[in-house]
């Protein structure tokens, strides 16, 4: 049998979910020289973080997140507790020697995501941010396309991230409304995902011009009482491109019926490709060198052996879902760390990406463009 790797897991709510579903599956479907070990999760309710090791799997349960990082048997501390927990426990994980996955956003802040980035680099261990739609079969497939050179030079990337569900006023002011806890609103929940695949298929943003919009101003708190909302429900930007390239992207919790609409076009000097993530199993790709009487959209079935991950799923036709993301990229991470190569996107693109999230954010504020920082600062 394969030596198994111990995980810790600080989070335990949404992403605890996807994130433990994602080690639990990974050495049934993928062959990894490492077996996943579910040691500890941590979390801030004892009894709901109990119930949730019984339910997932894990060995054991804490209330307090630096036992995960004491425990010299841990090797990877994964973070999926709230924005502004990150920078706390990475750095006391990467100084304890531990391989980091950190979720979205990696940070509150620039200054927060250079301390990472820069302590990651020289703490030398591996390290990855859940930016998961990376690891979406089509969206690889785009990569491997645009390396293939079939769109050429890029000309447009758009983007959408659409939800709906704070549009609905008695909504609380849950942490991810919370801009203490937060940090931002859709800028760094869903703008975050567009500007990684932005970043990941379209090169580096070096300028932004945005607006957003607060559009219900006072919500009630989970615990009663009411309080004022600090943090954007909408937010569009304009982006232009080190490569010359010109974007739009937009992102909101208001685009009522749509659920998670997650899309993206980019348009290239031979051919265009389309994405949706609620009919994820898709890619379309136009080629414009293709004689003009047969040209037109492709719609790629993304299921075949041939493309990304999807010989370690089931056959073709059977497609897979979102949570076949986090697995895909926990696989990449457990095989990275058993041949001890570095891992992609690591803390480095969580800065690049918090990078332009910050100049979007004082766009917005200031209502003029601004330069995105450079890596150097
Ligand atoms: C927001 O609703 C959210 O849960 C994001 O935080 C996740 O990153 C995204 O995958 C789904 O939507």
């Amino acid at each position: 049998m394969n030596p198994s790797i111990a995980i810790g897991m600080i989070g335990y709510k949404f992403m605890g979910k996807a994130h433990s579903n994602a080690y639990r599956q990974i050495n049934q479907f993928f062959d990894l020289p490492l077996r996943t070990r579910l040691k500890t999760i941590a979390g801030r309710d004892g009894p709901k973080t109990q119930k949730m090791a019984e339910r997932w799997g894990w060995e054991e349960s804490t209330t307090d997140w630096r036992r995960v990082i004491d425990d010299p048997a841990i090797r990877i501390v994964d973070i999926c507790s709230p924005n502004n927990t990150h920078y706390e426990i990475a750095l006391a994980a990467l100084a304890a020697g531990k391989i980091v996955a950190c979720e979205k956003p990696l940070a509150m802040n620039v200054a927060q995501a250079r301390e990472m980035a820069a302590a990651a680099r020289a703490a030398g261990n591996i390290n990855t941010v859940w930016f998961n739609y990376r690891r979406v079969p089509a969206i690889a497939f785009a990569r491997q396309l645009i390396d293939e050179g079939r769109i050429g030079r890029v000309f447009h990337f758009r983007a959408l991230y659409l939800q709906d569900w704070t549009l609905d006023p008695s909504v609380p002011l849950i942490w991810r409304l919370d801009k203490e806890v937060a940090g931002s609103g859709v800028t760094g929940d869903l703008h975050s995902h567009l500007v990684d695949l932005s970043n990941y298929l379209a090169g580096e943003i070096t300028s932004v011009s945005g607006v957003s919009r607060i559009f219900v101003p006072e919500r009630d708190l989970p615990d009663g009482g009411k309080a004022h909302v600090e943090i954007e429900d909408a937010s569009i930007f304009l982006a232009q491109y080190a490569g010359g390239a010109i974007g739009h992207f937009e992102a909101t919790r208001f685009a009522n019926g749509r659920k998670n609409g997650n899309t993206f076009e980019i348009n290239g000097e031979h051919g265009s490709l389309y994405f949706n993530l609620e009919d994820m199993s898709r890619l379309w790709y136009f080629d414009s060198r293709e004689p003009k009487h047969i040209q037109g959209w492709r719609e790629i079935s993304v299921w075949e052996e041939v493309h990304p991950y999807m010989k370690h799923w089931w056959v073709p036709g059977c497609a897979i879902g979102y949570e076949h993301t986090f697995g895909n990229q926990a696989a990449d991470l457990i095989q990275a760390v058993a041949d001890d190569r570095p891992m992609k996107p690591d803390f480095d693109d969580g800065l690049r990406c918090q990078l332009v999230l910050d100049a979007v954010l004082k766009s917005c504020d200031s209502q003029r463009w601004v330069d995105v920082e450079t890596m150097e600062g």
